[in-house]
């Protein structure tokens, strides 16, 4: 027989330790985003080669990154900077992820700092056992010369991350109705947010289904470029509409729903959400997966969503037209287009430099 105090110290150490980095300006953003919203069970850590932003950022704990190399500044786009800003502030990042079962390194691919720190941060923490998640956006299809450079940056964080959540922007936009740049890029922060936090917290907390970190194991470990859905009911038939939607709508284009090889469902709902409802989840699901024998569930209750189903589908090993190899462009296109991309490279850094003078001048006016 086991006495109580014992088996409620072997649950404490059962539970595993879940570590949340956010890089660069994006990354520290949504751990901003996730530590408003409060998450249980996980240390939310932000990391950026750019002092001023890291100053705004809301995480548990900062890391200014290469500070000699980038002197507080930034990484001014080139990810071979970001890169090597890792390695000169290897002790902070060992001491702060070494020891941890479950890490997020999440980003928005595109910049210097996030593309270029993230597949060597993969590589510590996924070299030293733990199950190693990346969730990234990739910039619009506007950002042109940065769509380049994220796509290179995710060939190089598939190779060291156990799978990589893609989030195109291009579709979050068209899923999200046609929004300008500042509010889709919200919408990309709660989506990221919301998914680090679901998962994070149907393994940690006691759920009305849990997902245990072995099941998340099986289905995410060496599991290359997952994409997520997410749709919502009500009413009659609002389990069919959630799942329905969910898997019409996934947030990256990926080229075969039904080859993918394995899947994590998340379903929250209201207090009226029942137990057959979520096992309806699971199977719906199931069937428009056939080739799948990977498939684990949970599922929790959110009393904001009365009367309302949530679904969140992970399709991980999926193939995607973003990774999928580049298509040949024609030389007269690429004689325009480079300057082209040269010139809107220009015009977004001019256009943060006028952002921060105008949040200096009004800091002045302030003062
Ligand atoms: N989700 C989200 N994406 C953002 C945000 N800001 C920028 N992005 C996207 O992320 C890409 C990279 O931008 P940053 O995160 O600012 O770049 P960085 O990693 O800090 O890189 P450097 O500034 O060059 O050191 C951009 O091209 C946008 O597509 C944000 O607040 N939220
Ligand atoms: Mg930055």
């Amino acid at each position: 027989m086991i006495q109580k105090e014992d088996l409620e110290a072997i649950i404490k150490a059962a539970k595993p330790a879940v570590a949340v980095i956010g890089l660069g300006g994006a990354g520290s953003n949504i751990v901003t985003w996730i530590k408003e919203k409060g998450i249980s069970g996980a240390k939310l850590i932000a990391a950026n080669t750019d002092a001023a932003h890291l100053g705004i950022s809301k995480a548990d704990k900062m890391l200014l990154l290469g500070m000699k190399l980038c002197k507080g500044r930034g990484c001014g786009g080139y990810p071979e900077i970001g890169a090597e800003s890792v390695k000169e502030s290897l002790d902070m990042i060992k001491e702060q992820l070494l020891g941890s079962d479950l890490i997020f390194i999440v980003a928005g691919f595109g910049g210097g700092t996030g593309t270029g720190a993230a597949p060597v941060i993969a590589k510590l923490t996924r070299d030293a056992g733990a199950l190693t998640i990346g969730c990234v956006t990739v910039p619009f299809t506007i950002e042109m010369a940065r769509r380049e450079k994220a796509r290179e940056g995710v060939e190089r964080l598939r190779e060291n991350c156990d799978t990589v959540v893609l989030i195109d922007n291009d579709r979050l936009r068209q899923v999200a109705g046609d929004l300008p740049l500042k509010p889709a890029l919200g919408v990309a922060n709660e989506l990221v947010g919301s998914f680090v936090k679901n998962i994070t917290e149907t393994i940690t907390l006691p759920s009305l289904m849990n997902i245990d970190y072995a099941d998340m194991r099986t289905i995410t470990e060496r599991g290359g470029i997952s994409s997520i859905g997410i749709g919502e009911g009500e009413g009659e038939n609002r389990v069919s509409r959630a799942v329905s939607q969910a898997l019409a709508t996934p947030l990256l284009d990926i080229t075969d729903i039904s080859s993918s090889k394995g899947v994590l469902i998340h379903v929250a709902g209201g207090e009226d959400m029942t137990l057959e409802e979520v096992a309806k989840v699971g199977e719906m699901v199931a069937s428009k997966v056939p080739h799948t024998t990977k498939i684990a569930w949970g599922a929790r209750v959110d009393p904001a969503l009365q009367g309302r189903v949530r679904v969140m589908a992970v399709l991980t090993g999926v193939e995607s037209t973003f990774t999928g190899g580049k298509k040949p462009m024609p030389e007269e296109i690429k004689k325009v287009v480079k300057p082209l991309a040269l010139a809107m490279e220009e015009v977004s850094k001019a256009s943060e430099a006028v952002g921060k003078a105008l949040v200096l001048s009004k800091e002045e006016q302030k003062n």
